[in-house]
């Protein structure tokens, strides 16, 4: 064994070596983010979630990339639920410790939730280099103007034909073509949301602070700009079009993909770049799913497989001789657990989307970067799997740690990534890693039978209490609105998988609760943060 350590250690010598002879560039970033997608719903965990061949959807690319990289079965979304986990991804922010607890952003404007003075993942990117954009749902918040020019208070007094006042291009991206939210209600145009100058759907498609299909007709869009049905065309257009842009450039890329497959309505595409995707799913036994869902479900897949065909086939210009995938990380993910509360779709876990029981923000999330040591690029090899605790939040100093550069402080303007921790060494497979501090889950539908604040429940999860195992406290909406601590439920997920057995006047467990109570007491406060933070 110490052998073996000292080879690993040796190993990790000689990549910082390289890095410090300049012989590696930073990579290129593609993070893809499915909507409402279960781990059980890519065969690339048809073995974690045990379905059978007739009722698992085969998603060939992304087993591909699980082939050639590295998948977790702990990864976790920071909340369980779109604008929550969204928020949290691009600021390394947990989102209760903004003004929406839990839930959603809803209509069409909605404040921006990022405010300006925050460094985001894109701006801290920008910063190093790289040149940003963004395709999909965003769902963080959008200001308009009126035909004055003057901000509007929301999207009734707001003239479509004026460029937006906030737009993700003010919060890192250099290039944004998207919808303010869920497909669904992001503009008229087919399931009986009518194209008329009084709807209140939507903007439809966004382009920079541009309203695609605005006219001067009130709200209503150029007919036929905004299609339920091809919104799986357009972004996959708009994505290739950036990457194309970008590759010509000699700057690193950071492409965020934010799908809006497969939240409802199920809109698969008839194809997408001539690849059949409507009534084209299937189940690994070949069998045609004939489900529109699942075919929704499949155009992540068909989505991953044309960026993968991009990477593999494009030359890279920073890198002779390498094609771009080499040099690229890609990380393939979803914003919170499976949509249906179905085994098939979220696996052997409790409850769905909208629970801080596992199954609500345990997610699929698989890595590759061959260049990097994440996975060995062969596809025609098994990948890795990697068990360790990983939340999106941590992604913002992965990347920071990747390329170098310390990140923002967690005090003060220019704030940033208060709850991220690089989760490097887990990408390159070190399975001894341990998150230093707790994932703090957020969103609970079983809170309350109706939507309110009650439903603002944070979980406390870790693998390091000072009892073996694997914790999980419980704690009511008191703590995300008052920092305070009102333990509800505890367990142990490693005998206890489907968190059955309540442990909380268990007094056996008293070490763990009393260690996971002062990490949420630590962690406490919308000011507060959980990443280390040097104080010399
Ligand atoms: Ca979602």
């Amino acid at each position: 064994m110490r052998f073996l350590k000292a080879i690993q250690i040796l190993t990790v010598g000689l990549l910082l070596v390289q890095s410090a002879h300049g012989e590696s560039t930073p990579p290129n970033i593609v993070i893809f983010l499915a909507d409402d997608m279960g781990a059980g719903d890519t065969s690339a965990y048809q073995d974690w979630a045990g379905n059978s061949d007739q009722q698992q959807l085969h998603t060939p690319a992304m087993e591909e990339l699980a082939r050639r990289g590295i998948r977790f079965t702990s990864a976790h979304a920071p909340h369980s639920r779109c604008t929550t986990t969204r928020y949290a991804l691009l600021t390394g922010r947990y989102c209760w410790r903004t003004s929406l607890k839990h839930w959603v952003l809803f209509g069409n404007h909605g404040d921006p939730l990022i405010n300006r003075q925050r460094i985001t993942l894109p701006e801290f990117l920008q910063d190093a280099g790289y040149v940003t954009g963004m395709v999909g749902k965003w769902h963080l918040g959008l200001t308009y103007r009126r035909a004055d020019g003057s901000l509007a208070q929301g999207f009734d007094d707001a003239d479509l034909r004026q460029p937006l006042a906030d737009a993700p291009i003010d919060h890192g991206f250099d290039f944004f073509y998207g919808i303010s939210r869920s497909h669904g209600t992001s503009g008229p145009g087919g399931l009986k949301r009518l194209n008329t100058p009084q709807q209140s759907t939507g903007p439809g498609w966004i382009k920079g602070r541009q309203v695609v299909g605005a006219t001067a007709a009130g709200k209503e869009l150029v007919a036929g700009s905004y299609n339920y049905w091809e919104v799986g065309n357009v972004v996959d257009r708009e994505a290739h079009a950036f990457l194309r842009r970008a590759v010509a450039g000699d700057k690193p890329f950071f492409l965020y993909f934010a799908s809006p497959a497969n939240h409802g309505p199920y809109t698969p595409s008839k194809t997408i770049s001539g690849i059949p995707v409507a009534g084209a799913s299937r189940y690994k036994n070949g069998t045609p799913t004939e489900s529109n869902r699942q075919d929704f479900v499949y155009q992540n897949d068909v989505h991953v497989s044309r960026l993968l065909h991009y990477l593999k086939t494009t030359s890279d210009p920073r890198r002779p001789k390498h094609s771009l995938i080499d040099n690229t990380l890609f990380i393939f993910t979803s914003d919170n657990g499976a949509e249906k509360n179905n085994k098939q779709f979220t696996g052997p876990l409790r409850s769905n989307k909208g629970s801080t029981y596992e199954g609500g923000h345990r997610i699929p999330f698989i890595a590759s970067w061959p260049a990097g040591g994440v996975g060995d690029g062969d596809a025609a090899t098994p990948g890795k799997t990697q068990t360790t605790l990983l939340g999106l939040n941590d992604l913002y100093a992965t990347l920071a740690e990747i390329i170098e550069k310390p990140l923002p402080p967690v005090t003060g303007v220019g704030r940033g990534a208060e709850d991220s921790i690089s989760q490097l060494s887990a990408l390159k497979g070190d399975a001894t890693f341990q998150r230093s501090a707790a994932l703090f889950p957020n969103d609970h539908q079983q809170a309350s039978k109706k939507l309110s604040d009650e439903r603002a429940w944070v979980a406390v999860r870790s693998n390091t209490t000072p009892l073996a195992g694997q914790w999980k406290l419980f704690l009511d909406h008191r703590y995300a609105f008052k920092q305070e601590i009102h333990p509800q439920e505890l367990y142990n997920l490693a005998v206890d998988p489907l968190e059955q057995k309540n442990l909380l006047q268990d007094p056996q467990a008293k070490p763990a609760l009393d260690y996971l109570i002062a990490q949420a007491i630590r962690a406490a406060g919308d000011d507060g943060f959980t990443r280390t933070v040097k104080t010399d």
